[in-house]
């Protein structure tokens, strides 16, 4: 039984920070009207029993193992750092892998210092604001190294001599680069993740999350799939088909002028690229056009 209001969910999202436009767009994508104020940490959707709640990062899974939020919305790398440097072990469920906020978890070397292996992490002083994940690692792998624990600008470590290297989060791998840095290996990958109180909800808590899940996956399966249209020779239909291997039973109409060929509308399940619209064009396809879907309901 959670602490929050019965009936309505309150979720914990990041207040300012990369997960903050993706997280309130997917929320407003799944069709919940929130009346954001500037000035207050709490706002409530006025179209669904659902109240948002806006944290540091740091602070979410906390705030949702101890029934402060129902459900929270955080990077793995957060949830799994918080989770392993608790003293008393629990378990918060990940219901939702959510695309976005992706990056890995580290080891950097200064480009000078030579890499040979997991071994050539043995002895070194290694700075990271990770420490529980970075410790179990280096336990998991039988290595002795000293973890130097830093709040933020781990990439400055190696320069300040405070350590040999570095354990940090990385996506485009910019930031090490301009620092004379190499990414070396990964311990983790992570993207956001939507996670839920331990224990069991009211009935109607219940119900209203699932709604907002089942909403969450509509949201996410359109964002990958297209609805294709295009003419085409009839002889064409089987060539285009293997070129979309992703089309699903398409909708093939006569041409009111031209009966060589044919239209054909279908939902696409799978990316379209620039190249596979020019593979279609070359057998003999014209006026192709790819449109986005807003939401599936299957
Ligand atoms: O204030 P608050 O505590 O809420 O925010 P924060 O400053 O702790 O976190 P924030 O907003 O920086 O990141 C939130 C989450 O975004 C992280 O926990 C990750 O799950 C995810 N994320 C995705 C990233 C990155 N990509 C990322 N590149 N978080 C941080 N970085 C940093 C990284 O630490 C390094 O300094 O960006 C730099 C590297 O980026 P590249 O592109 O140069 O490799
Ligand atoms: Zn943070």
């Amino acid at each position: 039984m959670t602490m929050t209001e019965k009936g309505r969910i309150r979720i914990g999202i990041q207040k300012s920070g990369r997960l903050t436009e993706k997280s309130l767009k997917l929320l407003e994508d799944c069709g919940l009207n929130l009346e954001l104020r500037k000035d207050r940490l709490v706002a409530e959707c006025i179209n669904f029993p659902l109240d948002l709640m806006l944290l540091r990062d740091d602070d979410i899974p906390d705030y949702v193992i101890k029934g402060l939020c129902d459900i929270g919305i955080v990077g793995e790398n957060v949830l799994k750092e918080k989770l392993l440097a608790r003293e008393t072990p629990i378990d918060l469920p990940i219901m939702k892998r959510l695309g976005y906020g992706e990056c890995r978890l580290s080891m950097a070397f200064p480009n000078e210092r030579p890499y040979i292996g997991l071994m050539s992490l043995k002895g070194l002083r290694i700075a990271t604001s990770y420490p529980a994940i970075l410790k179990k690692y280096l336990k998991d792998n039988d290595l002795q190294a000293e973890v130097v624990e830093m709040k933020g600008s781990v990439e400055i470590a190696p320069t300040l001599l405070i350590a040999d290297a570095i354990c940090d989060l990385v996506s485009t791998g910019m930031t090490l680069k301009s620092h004379g840095l190499k990414e070396v290996c990964s311990i983790l990958r992570s993207e956001a993740v939507l996670v839920r109180a331990p224990g069991r909800f009211p009935s109607d808590k219940e119900i209203a999350l699932q709604r907002l899940l089942k909403r969450i996956d509509g949201v996410k399966k359109a964002e990958c799939t297209k609805y294709v249209m295009m003419n085409a020779p009839k002889s064409a239909l089987e060539s285009i088909q293997s070129i979309l291997p992703g089309m699903e039973r398409p909708s093939i109409m006569n041409l009111s002028n031209d009966e060589s060929r044919i239209a054909i509308h279908a939902v696409c399940r799978e990316r379209v690229f620039w190249e596979t619209m020019e593979r279609l064009k070359e057998i003999g396809a014209s006026s192709i056009l790819v449109l986005p879907i807003e939401k599936i309901i299957e």
